[in-house]
């Protein structure tokens, strides 16, 4: 039985022998991580341009956070439901002030938070809407990204998530992201009682919306009576310079859809806003899960949003992103190995010209690795970088300097 990893081949070596092979990681084995640095095994730094996904938009470890996971670690962890506790009322009345919703049913993983919002769009279009029972249809957009449980993957394009996982969930109608006549036509089915949509497509590459997408895709909801949902688990908590990526819009989401960075990345914690007309068909027995609004859950999320009020996190990630964007767009222009670079706030990706199917994107961040940055690859030929929001200016120069050297390096030999 192994005490302590001694080398990163070693660990890779335990992981690829005892543990399923459903990730291809880089090759790297991180043991320590810090605001925007991660240290390997063997002590190497790293700037993080990941941020495991947008779930560590606060920094690693952010002593606020941590603080708040340790005491209540040591106090009470978890009572279930069965029972109240001391923290959740206080945390329900926190976030739903913060957002300005009514009500929240808080939740675990950003899968289950849109599961979840999934089951009240449903409900709603029964017992409210009047939807004939079991016809409730939802819209959903191509290239979606929304988790990997059964249902979800159901409307999913992608193969490697949806293929060999049936049967699969009916109800679910798919049509072109950014196309509002699309949507406007879909939306003529009485039947619809919700449209699920990601403001920003993180794992498609960072895909953009036109202007004023979002708010005319509300207008139209709002029209037929559909629910307008938001997936908001990696675009929100202020990664695209606003505190919801809804907000470059003025778009308030009939549901909203949280998870990822509502903790800082210290523990699974995921909610679902709403007000009462919607929230309210949820009634007790009918939906919740064993950690579902625990106390330690309730606490680090409180710790989580005051970093990010406190610190100006969307401000920063507003400011950095513009500078990034600038010096990136700058390297498209000076090499024929980018051909874009798009995103919001610090939510970006560059676009390697080369097929999806090729390994140069992979490759660029084999040699980002070695340079000392951590990103990898979305889809094929797309690199997203999305670094923690607490980055100063000084360290995102830095990392685009890494960035152009890299690409300058690989460019050379290409
Ligand atoms: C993996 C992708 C990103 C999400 C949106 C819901 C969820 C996610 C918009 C589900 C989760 C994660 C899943 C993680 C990698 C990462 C990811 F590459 F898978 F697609 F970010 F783009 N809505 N995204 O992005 O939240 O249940 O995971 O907490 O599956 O490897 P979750």
């Amino acid at each position: 039985m192994i005490s302590t990893i001694s080398s990163s081949q070693q660990a890779i070596e335990l992981e690829h022998r005892y543990g399923a092979h459903n990730y291809h990681p880089l090759p790297v084995v991180l043991k320590e991580g810090k605001g925007v640095f991660l240290w390997d095994v063997e002590q190497k730094r790293y700037y993080d341009f990941l941020s495991a996904y947008s779930a560590v938009n606060q920094g690693h470890c952010h002593p606020r956070i941590i603080s708040a996971l340790q005491q209540q670690a040591e106090t009470l962890t978890l009572t279930s439901r069965a029972f109240h506790n001391n923290v959740l009322g206080m945390y329900e009345q926190y976030i739903t002030e913060f957002f300005k919703y009514q009500k929240v049913l808080p939740i675990n993983t950003g899968v289950e938070a849109v599961e979840t919002a999934i089951k009240l769009c449903r409900k709603w279009g029964y017992e409210v809407k009047g939807i004939q029972q079991d016809q409730a249809r939802i819209i959903v957009c191509e290239q979606n990204f929304h988790g990997r449980t059964t249902t979800i993957i159901s409307f999913s394009g992608d193969p490697d998530a949806h293929d060999n996982f049936g049967p699969y969930t009916p109800g679910f109608t798919v049509i072109p992201y950014n196309d509002l006549e699309a949507l406007s036509e879909v939306l003529k089915d009485p039947k619809v009682a919700g449209f699920l949509v990601e403001p920003i497509q993180g794992e498609a590459g960072v895909n953009v919306p036109d202007e004023g997408y979002l708010s005319q895709a509300a207008v139209l909801c709002k029209q037929q009576n559909v629910l307008f949902m938001a997936d908001e688990v990696q675009t929100g908590i202020a990664r695209t310079g606003k505190m919801l990526a809804c907000d470059h819009e003025a778009v308030r989401p009939d549901i909203l859809i949280l998870g990822k960075a509502l903790s800082g990345g210290t523990y699974p914690v995921s909610a679902v806003l709403a007000d009462n007309h919607i929230m309210d068909v949820m009634r007790p027995g009918q939906h919740g899960s064993t950690f579902g609004g625990n106390p330690m859950a309730a606490k680090v999320a409180m710790a989580a949003l005051d970093v990010v009020r406190d610190e100006n996190l969307a401000e920063n990630a507003a400011y950095l992103g513009a500078i990034f964007r600038d010096r990136m767009g700058a390297l498209v222009e000076s090499c024929d190995l980018l051909t874009k670079v798009r995103g919001k706030g610090l939510l970006n990706a560059v676009v390697i010209n080369d097929t999806p199917e090729s390994d140069t994107a992979w490759n660029i961040c084999l040699k980002l690795k070695e340079n000392g940055l951590l990103a990898k690859p979305t889809h094929g030929n797309i690199i997203r970088f999305a670094p923690p929001l607490v980055m100063t200016e000084e360290q995102l120069l830095e990392c685009c300097d890494i960035i152009e050297q890299t690409i300058n390096e690989m460019a050379e030999y290409k």
